[in-house]
This record gives C-alpha cells, sequence and structure tokens, in this order.
C-alpha cells in the first residue's frame, strides 16, 4: 500500500480505509512512529510543516538575541547569552534533523523559508531594544516555549519528539536565565525598573501571540490532535500561559499591560485562572504574512548567511564524493 525511504521517494498506491484505521489505531495506542513506517500523507506533511518551521523559529531565533552579544552589560551576561544562542542552534539542528527523516532535505526546507513559503515563530519578528528585552525574551518567550513544547516531548513522532526532551530542558534553563535578568532589573534603580517595565508592555502581546490563532480560526489543530502530535489546543496553553506568568510579574513587582485581566475563581473547573483581555489578531495576521517590523532584517539575515554558506555545502560535497570513491576503490582493492 505504501513504500517510503529516507531519501523523499514516497511512493503512495492508496490510502484504504483500513490503512488509515490502522494508523490511528496505533497513534490512539500511544505508539511512536518511526521514519520507515507507513503513514499517511497528510500526517507526512503536517509534520514536515510543523519541524521545519518550528527549526527555522530556533534558527531565526538567534538574532534579536544575537544582536546584544556584543553589548551585554558584564562578561558574565555575555557568557550565558553567547550559551543560549548557541543553544538555540543546536535546537535548529535537530529539528531540521528529525524533518529529514520525514523525507525532505534542509536546503528544500531553507528555500522555503527564503521565498516565503514557510513560516518562523512571528515572536521573532519584533526588535530588541534594550537589554530588558533580552530578560523578557528568555522569561515570556521561553516559557511560552515551554508551555507548547513539553507536550510535544509526547509528539507521535518518535523523532520529533525524542529531540523535544533534550530542547525543553535547555529551554527551561534559559526561562530561569531571563527571569533573572529581570529580577536584577527590578531590583536595581528606578531606571532600570522602567526598563524591565517598558520590556514586558512590549513583548507580553506578541507572547500570547505564539501560541497560534484562536482555537476558532486554527486550520491544523483538529487532526493535529487527532494525530496526537499536538496535545492540547491554543487557547488553552496560552491559558496555562497567562495563569503561571501574571503570578511572576506580580514577583518581579511589574504590571501585566493588560486593564481587562482579571482574575475568574470558576475558570479551570474551580481552581481559577485569569481572564484577559482582547488580543490584536489583525497585528498577528500581519505578522505571519511577512509584514512583521523586523520580517525584512530576518530574511535578509538568513539569506546571506545561506548565500555566505554555499562554499562549505560545496566543499562537503566534494569532500563526501572522493571520500566514496576512496572508499570504492579500497573494497575494489580488497576483494
Ligand atoms: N507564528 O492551524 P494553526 C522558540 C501559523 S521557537 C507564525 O493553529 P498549528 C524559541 C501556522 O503555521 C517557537 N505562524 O497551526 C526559539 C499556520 O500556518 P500554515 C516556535 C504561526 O501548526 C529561540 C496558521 O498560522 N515553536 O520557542 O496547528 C529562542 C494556522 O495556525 C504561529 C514552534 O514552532 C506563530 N506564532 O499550530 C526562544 C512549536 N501560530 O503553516 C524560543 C511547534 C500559528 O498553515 N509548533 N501560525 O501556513 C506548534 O506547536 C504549532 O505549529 C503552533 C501552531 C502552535 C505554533
Amino acid at each position: 500500500m505504501y513504500s517510503q525511504a529516507l531519501d523523499g521517494k514516497v511512493a503512495v498506491k492508496s490510502e484504504s480505509m483500513d490503512f488509515l484505521e490502522e494508523f490511528q489505531k496505533r497513534i490512539d495506542a500511544e505508539e511512536k512512529i518511526e521514519p520507515m513506517d507507513a503513514m499517511p500523507a497528510g500526517y507526512r506533511k503536517t509534520l514536515v510543516r510543523q519541524i521545519s518551521q518550528h527549526a527555522h523559529s530556533e534558527i531565526v531565533g538567534m538574532l534579536p538575541e544575537g544582536n546584544w552579544i556584543t553589548r551585554a552589560p558584564s562578561l558574565r551576561r555575555k557568557i550565558a547569552l553567547l550559551a543560549k544562542v548557541q543553544d538555540e542552534c543546536g535546537h535548529g539542528l535537530y529539528l531540521y534533523a528529525a524533518a529529514e527523516t520525514l523525507g525532505v532535505s534542509r536546503e528544500e526546507m531553507t528555500e522555503d523559508l527564503l521565498e516565503g513559503r514557510a513560516k518562523y515563530s512571528s515572536i521573532f519578528n519584533y526588535p530588541t531594544l534594550s537589554w530588558a528585552d533580552i530578560g523578557a525574551i528568555g522569561w515570556l518567550v521561553d516559557s511560552a516555549a515551554i508551555m507548547n513544547q513539553i507536550p510535544l516531548c509526547r509528539c507521535s513522532y518518535g523523532p520529533y519528539a525524542r529531540a523535544m526532551v533534550r530542547i525543553c530542558k535547555e529551554e527551561s534553563f534559559h526561562q530561569r536565565q531571563g527571569f533573572e535578568i529581570m529580577l536584577a532589573l527590578c531590583r536595581g534603580t528606578d531606571r532600570q525598573r522602567e526598563m524591565a517595565q517598558d520590556a514586558l508592555n512590549r513583548w507580553w502581546w506578541p507572547s500570547l501571540m505564539m501560541f497560534g490563532p484562536p482555537d476558532s480560526e486554527s486550520r491544523h489543530s483538529d487532526q493535529s490532535m487527532t494525530w496526537k502530535i499536538k496535545r492540547f489546543s491554543n487557547d488553552s496553553l496560552r491559558r496555562k500561559f497567562i495563569d503561571a506568568t501574571v503570578k511572576q510579574a506580580e514577583f518581579l513587582g511589574l504590571d501585566v499591560p493588560d486593564p481587562d485581566l482579571k482574575w475568574d475563581p470558576d475558570l479551570n473547573g474551580g481552581e481559577g485562572g485569569f481572564r484577559h483581555g482582547a488580543i490584536d489578531w489583525e497585528e498577528f495576521r500581519r505578522v505571519i504574512s511577512g509584514f512583521g517590523p523586523m520580517a525584512k532584517e530576518r530574511l535578509a539575515a538568513r539569506r546571506k548567511a545561506w548565500e555566505d554558506g554555499a562554499w562549505v555545502r560545496e566543499a562537503a560535497r566534494a569532500h563526501a564524493a572522493k571520500t566514496r570513491s576512496a572508499n570504492r576503490r579500497d573494497s575494489a582493492v580488497s576483494s
């Protein structure tokens, strides 16, 4: 019915109801789907879309923070920021490798990004204007990332789930590092506290948008949840994030920039939760359509890196070809 290989040559003869039902049974039994297993074309396509966009987000996500490496306020802060940005590069590489197991090449994924066919997270379209933004990214953006990514450790596709385990451990360290920067600023001078508040004002709403459109407009959620790629809806993760983060803002002595934020003791089955004000979904749609404040700069930086790296890819290919022909010669001599 299905034959497929890691080189992406997927021959789909048919997708009978029996095949789809058997596949869903494996998913429902919490079995992991592995690269050489038969899978519906839609499952593969959804994974390639999500994992590649996730990988692009990690790599583009290096840019706003990389912008502050030379201006970190101390050697200690510089070392920690360098390590964080390197971790993000590593996350991108694990994720590209996970997507490659589905038969798509790194070149294709990168071209999709550069040609605007693949997205990256909306959050990385905003500028980092002050050092406090580095604290706010670690605290808010990495918290949001963890909230969204912990459930991905249980994703039905094995290589993605396994990549997420290590990524989540590192993101959790990043979150603490960001919170600690915010804490230092909030316990500092008036000017430092103002910087921290200003960063929270600018990053709060974009952080809520990271979770994706409201459930009513999320076109992929239902199918992704049936396939156990996603475990929770966009809105439910967004609410969890708000509930956890508002208390942290209170601890920091900062005001969440949402006048409509209100504790409702009846939410979450009587455990209580925050009701939040309206999110500007027009802004979100603008940003994910390629019109975010830093969209041009982000893609230009990725394009330059890809073009500057062309000679490395060429040299690696030449080296691989040489090694292959040397191996062939050796095996001809020894046989
Ligand atoms: N930004 O049907 P929906 C990080 C798109 S990296 C841009 O709900 P889905 C970090 C969506 O792709 C953070 N686009 O989609 C790195 C779809 O468009 P297409 C990245 C978004 O997939 C460095 C359309 O809107 N994390 O944390 O079911 C430093 C409809 O949406 C966004 C991941 O990628 C957005 N925010 O759910 C620090 C996690 N939201 O593809 C931190 C993995 C939605 O049809 N991804 N869209 O053209 C996911 O969990 C899911 O893909 C999402 C969206 C929850 C993001």
